[in-house]
C-alpha cells in the first residue's frame, strides 16, 4: 500500500510521466475499460432501484439499461472528467449515467417496427420483442426524460446542471442524433455522396461522443482550451466509431455484435463500405482515430486512455 503511493517515474506511451497512482495507471486498457463500464452500470443499478415507476416499465427499463451494452459513451465522460481533474467525481458519475440512458433509448426506439424494426440488441430480443410495442415507446420515453430528472436534480452546482443539460439536448434534439436519424432514413434508397455520408453520421453518432467529451469535461471543470480539444476528439472519435460500425455490419456475425448484421446492405442504407468502398472506408477511420490522437497532444501521457481508445475504437469486434 505504501509503495503505491510513493512517486514514480514510469514510461507510458511516448512520455515521461510522474506516476503516484503506478498500479491504476499500469492497468491494462481493457481492463480499465472493464472497470470503469461496471462501474456506470453500479450506478445506473442505484439509480434506477431509487426511482418510484410502474413494476413492468421498470422492468423494461433495467432489461435495457443493464443489459451488456458496450458502455463506451459513458466510459468516455468519466475518463475526460479524470484526464482534466485527476478524478472521477460525481458529478461525471450522474453525466455518465444520463448519457448512458439517453444512448439506451434511441437504441430502444431506433430497433422498433417504425425504425429499424430489429429482433437483436445487445445479444438479447429487443424490448419491442421482449415487452411489446407500446412499452417499448414507453421506456425509450422514460430513459429520455429520466437522464434530464437525473442531472436537475443530482448535479451538485446548477450552472454545472445547466452546462450539461444544455449539452446533451443539443446532441440529442433535433440538431443532432434526431436529425440524423430523419438524414438517415431519407437517404435509403438514394446514391449518397461522402459528404452526405459526414452528415448524417456526424448529427446520427459522433455528436453524442462530443458530448460525452463535453460532459465529463464539464464536469471536472475544464478551461475552455481543454473543453475545445476534447470536444473536437469526441467528434473525430465518434466518426471512426459510425464507420467501423459499418464496416462490421457488413463483416461481422449477428452472434459476435449482439445485433443483427448485414442489415444496412438489406435496407439500402447510406453506408461508408457502400459509398466509399472497404478499404477506403477502412483508411478513413483509421485517419480520424490518428487525427483524435493528435488533438490530445497538449494533455501529454495523462491522455494515454483516450489515445487508446481512439485507436481500440477503430480496430473492435463488435
Ligand atoms: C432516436 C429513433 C432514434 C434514433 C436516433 C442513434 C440512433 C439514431 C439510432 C440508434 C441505432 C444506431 C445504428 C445508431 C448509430 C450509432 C450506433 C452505432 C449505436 C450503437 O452503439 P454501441 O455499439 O451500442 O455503442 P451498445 O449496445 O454497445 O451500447
Amino acid at each position: 500500500m505504501k509503495a503505491r503511493r510513493n512517486r514514480y517515474n514510469v514510461k507510458l506511451g511516448k512520455f515521461k510521466i510522474k506516476n503516484w497512482k503506478l498500479k491504476i495507471e499500469n492497468q491494462d486498457f481493457n481492463t480499465q475499460l472493464r472497470r470503469r463500464a461496471q462501474f456506470v452500470t453500479r450506478t445506473l443499478q442505484r439509480l434506477l432501484a431509487s426511482q418510484q415507476i410502474d413494476s413492468e416499465l421498470k422492468e423494461a427499463l433495467r432489461y435495457t439499461l443493464i443489459s451488456p451494452g458496450k458502455r463506451v459513451r459513458s466510459v468516455l465522460a468519466l475518463w475526460c472528467c479524470e484526464l482534466v481533474s485527476g478524478e472521477v467525481n460525481h458529478n461525471a458519475e450522474i453525466a455518465a449515467a444520463a448519457i448512458e440512458m439517453v444512448h439506451t433509448y434511441s437504441l430502444v426506439h431506433d430497433d422498433l417496427p417504425a425504425m429499424d424494426d430489429d429482433d437483436l440488441r445487445r445479444g438479447q430480443p429487443t424490448c419491442h420483442k421482449a415487452f411489446g410495442e407500446a412499452t417499448a415507446i414507453l421506456t425509450g420515453d422514460a430513459l429520455l426524460t429520466l437522464a434530464f430528472e437525473i442531472l436537475a436534480k443530482e448535479i451538485d452546482e446548477s450552472a454545472i446542471a445547466v452546462g450539461l443539460i444544455g449539452e446533451l439536448a443539443q446532441a440529442a434534439g433535433p440538431a443532432g442524433m434526431i436529425a440524423g436519424q430523419m438524414a438517415d432514413l431519407k437517404a435509403e434508397n438514394t446514391e449518397g455522396t461522402e459528404q452526405h455520408l459526414r452528415i448524417i453520421h456526424t448529427n446520427k453518432t459522433a455528436k453524442m461522443f462530443r458530448c460525452a467529451a463535453a460532459m465529463g469535461a464539464i464536469a471536472g471543470g475544464a478551461d475552455d482550451n481543454q473543453l475545445k480539444r476534447l470536444c473536437d476528439y469526441g467528434l473525430k472519435i465518434g466518426l471512426a466509431f459510425q464507420i467501423a460500425d459499418d464496416i462490421l455490419d457488413v463483416c461481422g456475425s449477428s452472434e459476435q455484435l449482439g445485433k443483427t448484421a448485414g442489415k444496412d446492405a438489406k435496407a439500402a442504407k447510406c453506408t461508408y463500405p457502400a459509398v466509399l468502398g472497404m478499404e477506403k472506408s477502412k483508411q478513413l477511420a483509421k485517419e480520424l482515430a490518428d487525427e483524435a490522437v493528435e488533438v490530445l497532444e497538449p494533455f501529454g501521457a495523462k491522455a494515454d486512455l483516450l489515445r487508446q481508445l481512439a485507436m481500440a475504437l477503430v480496430e473492435r469486434t463488435r
